[in-house]
């Protein structure tokens, strides 16, 4: 017999709510160190005091989240499922403790431990299930959808490897595996009741109309729940990560013909699935395992969403009032062929019912325009591994060009917007799918929105323009203010109030107080608050000492040749040489921080951050140059490490080249946060100039259609140093050794890139404008009321670019779900 649930209502279960105040706060991490963690207080590390506490905050959020799912079954709310291979979460202790406004007394009863909560907090390893933006947009998001009680789930994979572990040996990155899980996770629940079959390889056979599949190679998803708490609400997410099990524990065929460690091996190869984080790295995106992974997460989250929806409904029709499937990018778009193989195969609908169920369901975000990171994969390789996939595919594309062709399009339109790429070897190109299966398809950015209807979706933006739209990128103020940074928090709070945490636009109430004697010192004591943490942390780490009265100048994110890290080098170099040709001239001291992963095999990536590395030991190790100038390449850049670099930054460096960054979402952090931007008019860059106003932000370069004529009509890089001593000074110190005594030619192949091959960044092309902009910076830090008045324009104007923002749109304008009611 089951047990049955005979609770009606929480409140008839005989459960011990956990206490808010500080007794029972203390009494919970004591239990939960002793009977959870299983310690004595008297040998408990700080590791394990760091895991009763987090324990002890969890409780406080189950009741919240088993009440939120009882509403959403309550009210039959429509859920939405954001899909994405990355949520780059970071930590989740002080967020969680955040949320529930507990902070503060946890540390004090910590504190009566001889506990130090910040030194505890630093103990949890961030849960890094991202590459970059794209992963951290998802985590934004899922706190966001809480926080407004939107019923959503983000559905991903438990990757045992998250993104590597990034070390400088000698100046040269190095990759170190990430297993996070190491110490265990106590803000996950293992679902081992919840496992789904998801099947590889085999065959289809036909038996009249049904189609089987059969002879597959079985790997077995089981679900994870992390909780999402919204903040200040009762509301309280899941994000469910699949992780591969294999389907028998050993092979039996092997184990009897006496083979253990073929019969064990078989598992292993199952269950790489879900072991590592694919990095962004093009050149290695035809990877098989990649497929694997991507079709696994997939099948795993339409069966669990579809038993869920199954089990209140009958009949389908109400799915797309009940269900929203987001795809983060192209990663998850094997969902679709998924949906229509359930609905088709197992459910037996007819064609048009599921094609249309499908088309009411799903929607599409893209995040690059960059023609290496559209997703396409080889028609062999489907046919091998997921053969019923592509038949449905096929038909899809059939349907679509046979429609098409009736309205009379001709057949070099029909080739350029088909399913199927057949130069080459035949390619499926998922771009297109979830363009021709979605109802809605968004850019990023204004600007990216724009470009994708312009360049790659072009002919589909003809066909169904009322599908595109735009929708800007934002940040959860929780994490990137509130968390990251409580001393210009505070201010805030002291000067409008403490609303702005779940409704940034409040901050443009700081507007009129901008001028305001007191709210600049107020700024500026915290600014120096924040770079004094960075630096005694560089300090620490690094050995470097760092001079805080400087200004702190700050490049970080993922290393890559469109986002011109070379370009901030060469400043950095022409600066060097200015202050030695000129040693008595004044000069405004300036920390250049930057921080960030290259792919593992990008190899011009990781020469960047070589480059940038002995750059650094050269001019940190002149005494000529002492505290004018420092550069700091700090290691293993994180989602931690983000909110610790971000409020100590004077100057964001948002300087791709323009048509390039789809969005950008650390230009709104550092703006956030009180730093100017240096930028290109790129990505959300044009959007935060117009609200910022031009007077607060050094915008500089060549806009998109200056950069495309400019390639149109031949860029000649050589011509232009030829015309700009400083600029061949600065190339030629690059190129002949001085920042590799011991290898001179080491940079060569950047030299070439930048002059020689015509480099497709233009980054030659822009550096005089560039120059020209850092001397506008230097000569408005010199003012530091007129600089910290611009500074806090920023942090007023910044109200737009939250996610509670984005999210908002979201709901209302594509997924159609409303918020839900929870009883407090
Ligand atoms: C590409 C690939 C290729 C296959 C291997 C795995 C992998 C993983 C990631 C990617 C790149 C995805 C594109 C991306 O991250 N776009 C960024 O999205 C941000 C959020 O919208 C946006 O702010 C950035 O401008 C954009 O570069």
């Amino acid at each position: 017999m089951t047990p049955q649930a005979t609770a009606q209502t929480l409140a008839d279960f005989p459960f011990d709510a956990p206490g808010r105040d500080l007794e029972s706060l203390k009494h919970a991490i004591a239990n939960k160190l002793m009977f959870t963690v299983g310690k004595d207080p008297k040998t408990a590390r700080p590791e394990d005091w760091m895991h009763a506490a987090a324990y002890a905050v969890r409780d406080q959020l189950v009741e919240r989240w088993m009440k939120t799912t009882r509403a959403q079954y309550a009210q039959d709310a429509k859920r939405v499922y954001y899909m994405s291979m990355e949520f780059l979460i970071g930590r989740t202790f002080g967020n969680a403790m955040l949320a529930l406004g507990l902070r503060e007394r946890v540390r004090q009863a910590l504190a009566d431990f001889g506990v130090d909560l910040d030194a505890i907090t630093e103990l949890e390893p961030d849960a890094a299930l991202g590459n970059g933006g794209l992963g951290r947009l998802a985590a934004c998001f899922l706190d966001s959808m809480a926080t407004l009680n939107i019923p959503g789930f983000g559905y991903g994979i438990r990757y045992d490897y998250g993104m590597f572990r990034q070390t400088i040996v000698d100046g040269r990155q190095v990759e170190v595996p990430d297993y996070w899980l190491t110490q265990g996770n106590p803000w996950e629940f293992a679902r081992p009741e919840v496992t789904y079959r998801v099947r590889f390889g085999g065959r289809v056979v036909k038996d009249g109309d049904q189609y089987n599949w059969v002879d597959s190679n079985d790997v077995q998803a089981m679900a994870y729940d992390t909780i999402i708490p919204g903040y200040d609400t009762m509301a309280t997410n899941t994000l469910r990560l699949w992780s591969a099990k294999a389907t028998q524990e050993i092979d039996l065929g092997a184990f009897n013909r006496g083979n253990y460690f073929a019969a064990v091996e078989t598992k292993n190869h199952s269950e790489n699935v879900s072991r590592v984080l694919y990095p962004d790295d093009s050149t290695d995106s035809g990877r098989e395992l990649r497929l694997h992974q991507e079709y696994f997460f997939c099948s795993a989250s339409v069966q669990d969403l579809l038993r869920r929806y199954m089990s209140r409904h009958k009949g389908f029709e109400d799915l797309p009032n009940k269900v929203s499937i987001h795809l983060n990018d192209t990663h998850p778009v094997l969902a679709i062929p998924e949906l229509m193989r359930l609905l088709l195969d197992e459910q037996h609908l007819p064609w048009a019912d599921a094609w249309r169920l499908c088309q009411g369901v799903f929607s599409y975000t893209n995040h690059t325009l960059m023609h290496e990171a559209l997703e396409t994969w080889p028609v062999g390789m489907l046919e091998r591994i997921l053969p019923r996939h592509l038949q449905i595919i096929y038909d899809i594309n059939a349907q679509f060009l046979t429609g098409l062709a009736q309205a009379g399009v001709a057949a070099e339109m029909l080739r350029k917007v088909s399913l199927v790429d057949e130069h080459g070897d035949r390619r499926v190109r998922m771009a297109y799918l979830a363009v021709l299966t979605s109802h809605s398809i968004n850019g990023v950015s204004a600007l990216h929105s724009e470009l994708m209807k312009e360049s790659i979706f072009s002919d589909f933006a003809r066909l169904w323009p009322e599908r595109f739209n735009n929708k800007t990128n934002g940040i959860t103020p929780r994490r990137w203010l509130a968390q990251a940074n409580p001393a210009l928090s505070a201010l805030l709070d002291k000067k409008i109030g403490t609303g702005w945490r779940r409704d940034l636009s409040q901050l443009k109430e700081l507007q009129p107080l901008v001028t305001n004697e007191k709210v600049i010192a107020g700024f500026q004591a915290a600014k120096l608050v924040n770079k004094q943490r960075l630096a005694a942390w560089v300090k620490k780490n690094m050995g470097l000492e760092i001079p805080t009265d400087a200004l702190f100048d700050v490049q970080v994110k993922r290393i890559h040749e469109y986002k011109r890290q070379l370009l901030n080098v060469l400043h950095v170099i022409t600066r060097y040489q200015r202050i030695l040709a000129n040693p008595d001239a004044p000069v405004v001291p300036r920390v250049v921080v930057f921080a960030g992963k290259a792919a593992s095999a990008y190899h011009m990536a990781k020469n960047i951050i070589r480059l940038i590395n002995d750059v650094a030991k050269v001019i940190n190790n002149d005494a000529r140059i002492g505290n004018k100038l420092k550069v700091v390449f700090i290691p293993n850049y994180s989602v931690s490490l983000a909110e610790m670099i971000i409020p100590a930054a004077d100057l964001s460096e948002q300087i791709s080249t323009a048509g390039t960054e789809a969005s950008g979402t650390g230009n709104m952090k550092l703006s956030l946060n009180g730093a100017l931007t240096i930028g290109t008019l790129d990505g959300a860059n044009v959007e935060i100039l117009q609200n910022v106003g031009a007077d607060n932000i050094f915008i500089f370069g060549m806009t998109t259609p200056e950069v495309a004529t400019l390639r149109a009509t031949g860029y000649r890089p050589a011509s232009i140093v030829e015309k700009n001593p400083e600029l061949a000074a600065t190339l030629n110190a690059i190129r002949s050794g001085l920042f590799s005594p011991e290898e001179p030619e080491r940079y060569q192949s950047i030299y070439d890139a930048l002059v020689t091959w015509g480099d497709h960044y233009l980054l030659l092309g822009d550096y005089a404008a560039y120059i020209a902009a850092q001397e506008k910076v230097d000569a408005a830090y010199l003012d530091p009321q007129a600089w910290a008045i611009m500074a806090l324009r920023n942090v007023a104007a910044m109200g737009p670019f939250s996610a509670d923002r984005t999210i908002a749109e979201y709901a209302e304008k594509i997924w159609n779900s409303p918020a839900l009611e929870i009883e407090a």
